[in-house]
């Protein structure tokens, strides 16, 4: 019976890729922020987070009023622990 291991088989992968991280699952602990859930914090959804736009403009490296997952994590500054 090796069609019933076959099928099992596809079903756990099937299960797998029917899970993927939403986008705002990016910003890890900010992740909350984007609310729209498209991987990127407006000043808007910064600002319904009762964040201080302030902060904001820091992490907001190249100055387009959005941030995105990479600008978030770079604030960490070189050299940290990798795994
Ligand atoms: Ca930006």
């Amino acid at each position: 019976m090796s069609l019933a291991i076959l099928s099992a088989a596809l079903g756990v992968a099937g299960l797998a890729n029917t899970h993927p991280l939403p986008p705002s699952a990016k910003f890890g602990a900010l992740a909350a922020i984007d609310t729209s859930n498209d991987g990127r914090i407006s000043v808007a959804e910064w600002r319904a987070a009762g964040r201080d736009p302030a902060a904001m403009a820091k992490l907001d490296k190249n100055h387009d009023g959005v941030l995105e997952p990479g600008e978030v994590k770079s604030r960490r500054g070189g050299g940290g622990p990798r795994e």
